[in-house]
């Protein structure tokens, strides 16, 4: 299923609406950070502390097919070799094939199909550079923003975006120097964005380090505490709310741009640009019988 819906068309369309009134009950999680910040190793980590309590995980590693990343598909895998034989895990990484809408398209559809299937977690891991990455990983339930030590780091983090989408921050290579650095940084970048009044979240920062499995723990309580803090008043519906009429706009969006190109292509809109070139017609009143013919 996971396949079709990489392929897109209509057996993805078909996949999405046979899932759809499965699922509900997955919280996903978004990873996102630079490259080699220590996504996956983290997210390894994550996996085994929700194992020990129970819970089914997805992992999908979305790969931006980036001459950079070109060993990121094998370097998960290797890493996440200690979930390979546990039943309770699924990893994949999702390959976006080369086309950008592909990798907005198809995120949303697989974790649809991961959360019908019945996994409690689902957690996607997103290079954070690139609008499109950063939107995929921000379109989670929460959304865990990994940065590195060292001075600059949490600016490029702001530069690419990270800092509207992050939930949660974690500063991994935490036994590497900078670490009070980067998070005084990260502090003074959430004043000046923090919002006026009171009941705004405000995403903690933690430091971790990963390879040894250091601040798993503390990760993951950030983690609870924003979703506690989101099923609290209804934030939680209300933002899926949001995402829902986000996913509906893109997808009118598209069907009208679908139609807007045959229009296009037909005999009346060149009939019309005719009659505007002879100023017969204005463009707009043109535009207006154009669209009238849209809606049939
Ligand atoms: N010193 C140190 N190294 C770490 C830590 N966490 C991860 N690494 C190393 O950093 C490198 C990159 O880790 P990954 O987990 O692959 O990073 P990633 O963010 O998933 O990388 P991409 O998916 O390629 O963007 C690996 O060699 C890890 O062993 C840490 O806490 N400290
Ligand atoms: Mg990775």
């Amino acid at each position: 299923m996971l396949s079709m819906v990489e392929r897109g068309g209509d057996d993805a369309r078909e996949v999405g609406r046979l899932a759809h009134p499965l699922g509900g009950d997955a919280y996903t999680i978004g990873l996102t950070g630079a490259p080699g910040a220590g996504k996956s190793t983290l997210s390894t980590r994550l996996v085994a502390a929700l194992r020990a309590a129970g819970d089914e995980v997805a992992v999908l590693a979305v790969d931006p097919s980036s001459p950079f990343t070109g060993g990121a598909i094998l370097g998960d895998r290797v890493r996440m070799q200690e979930h390979a034989l546990d039943a309770g895990v699924y990893i994949r990484s999702m390959a976006t094939r080369g086309h950008l809408g592909g990798l907005a398209l198809a995120t949303p559809q697989a974790v649809r199909v991961l959360d019908a299937i019945g996994f409690t977690w689902v957690v996607v891991e997103t290079v954070g550079v690139g609008q499109v990455e950063v939107e995929v990983a921000g379109a989670a339930d929460t959304t865990v923003v990994v940065i590195n030590p060292g001075w600059g780091d949490a600016v490029q983090a702001a530069k690419a975006g990270l800092l509207e989408v992050a939930d949660v921050f974690v500063i991994n290579k935490a036994d590497r120097p900078g670490v009070e650095e980067a998070s005084r940084d990260l502090q003074h970048m959430l004043d000046l964005s923090a919002e006026d009044g009171g009941g705004a979240w405000r995403p903690p920062i933690v430091p971790a380090v990963a390879s040894k499995g250091e601040g798993t723990d503390q990760v993951l309580e950030a983690i609870c505490s924003h979703r506690a803090w989101l099923e609290a008043d209804g934030r939680l519906e209300a933002k899926r709310a949001r995402r829902a009429g986000e996913e509906l706009r893109s997808i009118l969006v598209e069907r009208l741009a679908a139609r807007v190109q045959d229009a296009y292509r037909g005999e009346a809109f060149d009939a019309a640009a005719a009659a505007v070139l002879a100023r017969e017609v204005d463009p707009w009143t043109a535009t207006d019988a154009l669209v009238d013919a849209l809606g049939q």
